[in-house]
Formats: C-alpha cells, structure tokens, sequence
C-alpha cells in the first residue's frame, strides 16, 4: 500500500476572500494527511488555460478564468494513502447542490462558479497538476513524526 500518493488542493479566490483558508487546510491536516507544499499565487491565463484544458472551449470558461485571476490561490500539495479519493471527498461535489453537509462544498458553498476550493480527480491529473502549479524544489520532503499513529 502506498502512503505517498499526492495531490493538488487549492483554495480558489472565493475561499481565500470567504477566510476559509484555515477551514480547509485543517481538514486535510486532521485526516492525518502530510502537507508538502503550499503557497500563495495569483494565477495566469497560461496556467488557467493549462489546468483547465478541459474546460477552455466550454462556455462558462471566460468567467471561470476571470474569477481564478480574480484574487489569490492557495495552492496546496498533500501526501497520503489514497489522497487523491479522500481529497475529492473532503471537497465534495463539484456542483454544491449535490455536495453533502459535512464535505468543504457541502458546508460552505451554494453555487457551481463559487465552489471555494479544487481538488485532482486523478492520480495522473494530480501528477500534473502539481507540476503545473509547483517547481519541484518547492516540494518538501520530510517525514511526519505521528506516521505510526496514522498509518498501521
Ligand atoms: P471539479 O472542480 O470538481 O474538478 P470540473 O468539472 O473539473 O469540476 O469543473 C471545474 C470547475 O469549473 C468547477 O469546480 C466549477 O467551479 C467550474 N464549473 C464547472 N462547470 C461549470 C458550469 O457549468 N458553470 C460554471 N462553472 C462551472
């Protein structure tokens, strides 16, 4: 079993301007997962337009863009067994009309285009969203000293 899957959270402007921050980012921390980067960025349109690849030809994709350049990131990466699963959960689902009570979404947001925060649905899109949104000396490698109360 693999206790080093990443993926990549970020606290869209929305959650950063709601003071959610903290909120989120203890979530994932009480859960037992290992934060192993974190920063603040105001993205681009060539970083949107890359993670969002999916989405650019969509119509929603001008005020999307516009709302992600729009204030701060808080752009996360998070190590764990099944990070990227327990990841989605946490945040819920992306539409917050379905998201239950007790998920990020589900507690703190009512609509899709301001659904605070994001989440890899993937093992390969966190692989590549980490990439895009850090260098890899931004990464820490370090071990967390409660690892043997977590894990079995
Ligand atoms: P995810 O964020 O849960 O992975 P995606 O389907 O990848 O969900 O959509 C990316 C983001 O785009 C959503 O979190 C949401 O904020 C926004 N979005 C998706 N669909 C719509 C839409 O129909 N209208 C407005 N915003 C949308």
């Amino acid at each position: 079993m693999s206790n080093n899957e990443r993926t990549f959270i970020a606290v869209k402007p929305d959650g950063v301007q709601r003071g959610l921050i903290s909120n989120i980012l203890s979530r994932f921390e009480n859960r037992g997962y290992k934060l192993v980067g974190i920063k603040m960025v105001i993205p681009t349109e060539n970083l949107l337009r890359q993670h969002y690849a999916e989405h650019v030809d969509k119509p929603f994709f001008p005020k999307m863009l516009n709302h992600m350049m729009s204030g701060p990131v808080l752009a996360t990466v998070w190590e764990g067994k099944d990070v990227v699963k327990q990841g989605r959960a946490i945040l819920g689902a992306t539409n917050p009309l379905n998201s239950a009570p007790g998920t990020i979404r589900g507690d703190y947001a009512v609509d899709l285009g301001r659904n605070v925060a994001h989440g890899s649905d993937s093992v390969a899109s966190a692989e590549r969203e980490i990439n895009l949104w850090f260098k890899k000396e931004e990464l820490v490698d370090y071990q967390l000293s409660q690892l043997s109360w977590i894990y079995e």
